[in-house]
Parts: structure tokens; sequence; C-alpha cells
């Protein structure tokens, strides 16, 4: 049976659905056009009351997109690129919700979209080749595809420090902090955590609280950048240039439409070097990560160049040099652990409130009633904000029961290793298919999610037009895709024997996590090329029974 002949797909009559997606943020958003567009019966269910995904939970202070506004955005919709005009060159958390507000609605996709509905389980019955999705309410729904849009970094973790509940002041975490707001001013404000999250929370909440106390047990490498405002002139400049800056995009290893750089930074005189890492410092953000050198991310004695240069630029920043120093990261190099965009984090240090403390050298022992506890030091605090991070890629899918045939499970399945191909789908989970499931590209991640939605589409219509019941990575292509990824792991300076930065895409921050590389590390472009592969192999890697 194919589409044309009934509207229906497939065996999925009898179902309530074609395919239930869960997930409204960028994911579910793309994936619910594109699978309309071929003619499916949709439902995202999110447990949220909004769409925005990540960009509606997170509302943390400073929040903002560490990506420009021209690659951080769909390309597919015209009306969408001709309306939606961005206003900062790296729109604030607010603005990307209000952009994927109104894709939702430009597109008319909310009459798909179930909120409040938190999915606990969804379970695959290989008689009738069918996914029941069970929510926390009690209702069920069924669909012959179950797609997860659920997000890489969702699923919260506080730092393993007791005491926690003994607390009496206000505790946050960054990815839950109130809408409404927290008002800081006369707070004496402690923050746990200095990664993308707690690097943006710094120095905006450092003018407005009474003090502020910086819990530091890891350094990052920040590449500090200036926000501008975008006028109608630059705003024009990228609908009249959407294709190509999106195409560079794509075609970019980490998402970003920026030059690729052509030469190893060992290549040229310390002069040259000099002259390039200042320029591209200049220009901000990822231009200094992505276009100085070739082999910033692969080649450690590069990305140890990189690193000093940093640390002269925290030396020039911070005024006072035991701070500077402290500031400055050691025992691992520049792209160790994901760099995050710096909009004034090293100045901050400079004002007369705020404090940074040690916590690798003296670790933080307690939370007590009044504060935080570290080595004997008591620091007295009203406030503290945990931006702990997230149990990455994985922790969203193993935290509800997906059950596959026979009863598997997938966080059982993933228990000694993740297993997927490229990302998408897993054997023993047929018609089960994720957007930036694990094993896909560290990445901006608009675009492998645009053009996964879109391969997505592809495959299924494939499958429908083809007689073909299931979607299901064969076991050899699995074996294939978690050798690609170690090996394309294991050629960058995020993996070194004896480093010291623990980070999430090797799943060191979550106890008892296996360490593996949760993402694909071998380039985004790279990644793309595997998947239309896989397309032009009429997608036997996916047809495994
Ligand atoms: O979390 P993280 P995040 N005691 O895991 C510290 C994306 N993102 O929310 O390094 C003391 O990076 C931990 O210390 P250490 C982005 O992909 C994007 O900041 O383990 N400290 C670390 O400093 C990012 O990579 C954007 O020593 C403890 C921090 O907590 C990802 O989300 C914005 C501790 C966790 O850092 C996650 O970023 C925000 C303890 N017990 C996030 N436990 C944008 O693009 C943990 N830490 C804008």
């Amino acid at each position: 049976m194919s589409i044309s002949d009934t509207g229906v797909f497939g065996s999925s009559a009898g179902t309530d659905y074609d395919s239930i997606v869960i997930g409204a943020g960028f994911s579910g958003l793309a994936i619910l056009h594109h699978l309309r567009e071929i003619g499916q019966r949709v439902l995202v269910v999110d447990a949220a009351s909004e769409v925005g995904g990540t960009w509606w939970e997170n509302n943390y202070p400073g929040v903002r997109t560490d990506s420009e506004f021209s690659y951080y955005s769909f390309s597919f919709s015209k009306e969408v690129r001709e309306e939606w005009n961005w206003t900062e060159r790296y729109p604030s958390g607010k603005e990307v919700l209000a952009y994927l507000q109104f894709v939702a609605d430009r597109l008319d996709l909310r009459r798909d979209i179930q909120f409040n509905s938190r999915v606990e389980s969804a379970i695959y019955d290989e008689a009738s080749n069918i996914w029941t999705v069970n929510f926390a309410d009690g209702h069920s729904q069924t669909a012959k595809y179950l797609v997860s849009g659920m997000g890489v970094l969702s699923q919260a973790i506080w730092p393993n420090i007791p005491g926690r509940e003994s607390f009496t002041g206000q505790l946050y975490h960054a990815s839950s902090w109130p809408r409404g707001g927290v008002d800081l001013a006369g707070k004496r404000v402690g923050i746990i955590g200095l990664g993308a999250s707690g690097i943006q929370i710094v120095p905006t909440i450092a003018p407005l609280a009474e003090e502020l106390v910086v819990f530091q047990r890891t350094p990052n490498f920040i590449v500090e950048t200036n926000n501008e405002t975008v006028d109608a002139e630059w705003m024009q400049f990228v609908k009249d240039n959407y294709d190509a800056i999106y195409a560079k995009a794509a075609n970019h290893p980490f998402g970003v439409a920026m030059e690729k750089a052509e030469k190893s930074a060992l290549e040229v005189t310390p002069e040259e070097r000099e002259r390039i890492f200042q320029s591209k410092w200049n220009e901000g953000g990822f231009h200094f990560a992505n276009e100085c050198f070739n082999d910033l991310a692969t080649n450690h004695d590069s990305s140890e160049l990189a690193s000093e240069f940093i640390r002269s630029k925290i030396r020039e920043i911070v005024k006072d040099p035991a701070t500077a120093e402290l500031l400055s990261p050691k025992g691992y190099s520049f792209n160790g652990k994901r760099v995050p965009t710096g909009h004034g984090y090293y100045a901050a240090y400079n004002r007369a409130n705020v404090a940074l403390i040690d916590t690798a050298s003296t670790p933080i022992t307690t939370f007590t009633e009044k504060g935080l506890k570290v080595g004997d030091t008591e620091y007295e605090l009203d406030v503290i904000i945990c931006a702990t991070g997230f149990d990455a890629m994985t922790g969203t899918l193993t935290n509800i029961d997906i059950v596959g045939r026979d009863g598997l499970i997938l966080r059982d399945k993933w228990k000694n290793g993740l297993r997927s191909n490229l990302g998408i789908s897993v054997n023993g989970f047929p018609n089960f298919l994720m957007s930036l499931g694990p094993q896909t590209p560290y990445s901006n991640l608009p675009v492998p999610i645009q053009l996964g939605a879109q391969w997505m589409a592809r495959a299924i219509s494939f499958a429908e037009e083809h007689g073909i019941e299931r979607l299901e990575a064969t076991l050899e292509s699995e074996q294939w895709w978690a050798g690609e990824v170690d090996r394309a792991g294991k050629a960058t300076v995020m993996y070194s024997e004896g480093r010291k930065a623990k980070a999430w895409f090797l799943g060191d921050n979550v106890a008892g996590k296996a360490e593996e590389f949760m993402v694909y590390m071998g380039g985004g472009q790279v990644y793309q090329q595997f998947c239309r592969d896989a397309e032009a192999n009429g997608y036997q890697a996916f047809f495994a029974t």
C-alpha cells in the first residue's frame, strides 16, 4: 500500500496518528512541518505548556545564543525567512523563543501540538507494528512511527554535594530559573558551574547582586565577543543571501557559516600566528575557534598555542594577577571542553563585588543552612545558583521507558555502550527515529535538526512507497557507526589520556555513566554525506528486518 492510494500510511491505519513526535522545540517543529509535507497525520507532544523546548525551559539571566543569528534558524520556509527580523547578533533566549513561536504560528503547527503532556513510556508491539505512547496523566496514544525531538541538554543535574536540602536560602538550577525572574538586589549570591550557562550568568548578575561569589572547579577557555544590534540593512543582507549562508553552515564541520581555515597553527611564523589570533579574537566568539587555523581541535600543540593566546587575554583583561591566574585553564587545552562565548565574562572579575573561589584545590564539602562550606570556610549566601549542566545526549531518552522489540528498554540497550546508526535509528526499536540522538554531530544545532527532519521525511516516504514496514538500524551499521564515532572523537583534543577536563560530551559529568563519545566529532558535513550515502543506498542499513 502506498501513501497516495489511501492518504494513510501503510499499516498505520488503526492508529491514532502516523507519527508521534516527542518535544516541541526546534526539532519537533521542523519534524512536524516536514512529516506533514509527506502527508502524515502527526502529533507533537510536549511536557511544557508552550513551544520552544530548551528556549522555553532556559530563561536564566543572560541566556542567549552562542551562535550568530544569521545561521541560528531554519532555512526551509521562505515565509519565515522573509517575515522574521532578528534584532541582535547573538539573540537573547527570549528572542529565540519568540522566533520559534512565530515559526509555530506562521506554519500553523500548533493545531497538531499537545502541550502539558509528559511521556512516561513508549512501547512497541511487534505483532501490530504500533507504538503506544503513555502519558503521566494516564492517557495513551498510538502511532506507527515514534520520533524523539526531546533535546540533547534538558535533563538537568545537580552537583553531587551533600546537604542541599539543608540550605534555607533561595536555591536554583540555571535550567529551571523562575519565569518571573529573581530579584537579586542586595543579595549575596553564589554560583556553582561555569560551563556555557554559568559563563553567561556571571557577567549578567554581577551588577545586580550585592555580592557574587563564583565557585570555580575547572576554568574554561572563553571566546569573548561583542553583541551588536542587527539593523535593517544587515537583516536584508542575510535575507538576500540566506541560501548561501545556510549552505556554508551545512558544509562546515560545526554547522556555522564561517570560513574554513586552511593552515595549521604550526605552519606559520609566531608573528603571523599572533596576528591571526588577534584578528579573529577581535571578530569575536566562535570566529576565533573556527577561523584561525584548521587544527585547533585536532592537534594538541596547535590547541596549546591558542590556549596561551587566551591566557594572555585573561591576564590583559583581569586586573588582579592571582584571579587571572586562577581563571586560566591548565591541564587541558583550547577545545578540550565545549568553548563558551563570553559577553564580558572576564571583565566581571574586575568588579569589587565579585569573588572567585578555587574549589579545585579545596573542594566544596557541603551545603549548609546558611550557604556553602569550602574546606573549613563557610560562605554565607542568600541565593545559590547551580549551573551544573545536564545528563547530555542520552538523559531524556533513558529517563523514560522506551521499550522496543521483546521488551528491550533503550537505557538497557545502551548500558554497555551507545549503539545507533548515525544517531537516527536503533536496532531493536523499529520505526523509532531520533532527531539529535546520541552520536550525531557536535554542531550549531539548527543545521543538523533541519537536515535530519528532511532526511527522516524522505526515509519514511521511501519505506512507505516500497512497502517496507520497519525502519530499523541493522546491527552491522550500529557497529560501523560506533567505530567511526570513537575514531573521530579520539582524533580530537577533547580526548587525551590523563586530561583533567571533564565534560558532558564524554559522559564524564554524570556519576556512573560510561565514558564514550556522546557526539560525533568527525564534522557535520562529513556526517551529512554519510546520511546522503545511506539514502543513495536505498536505506539498506535501516532495514534490519
Ligand atoms: O553545563 P556544563 P552548562 N562542584 O556541563 C560544574 C549548552 N549550552 O549548562 O568542569 C563544582 O558545560 C562543572 O565543573 P567541571 C552547551 O552545549 C549552550 O553550562 O566538571 N562544580 C562545570 O563548570 C553546553 O556545553 C548555550 O569541573 C561542578 C559546570 O558545572 C551545554 O549546554 C548556553 C560540580 C557544568 O557545565 C551544557 O552547559 C548554555 C560540583 N560538584 C548551555 N558539578 C548557548 O549556546 C558540576 N560542576 C547559549
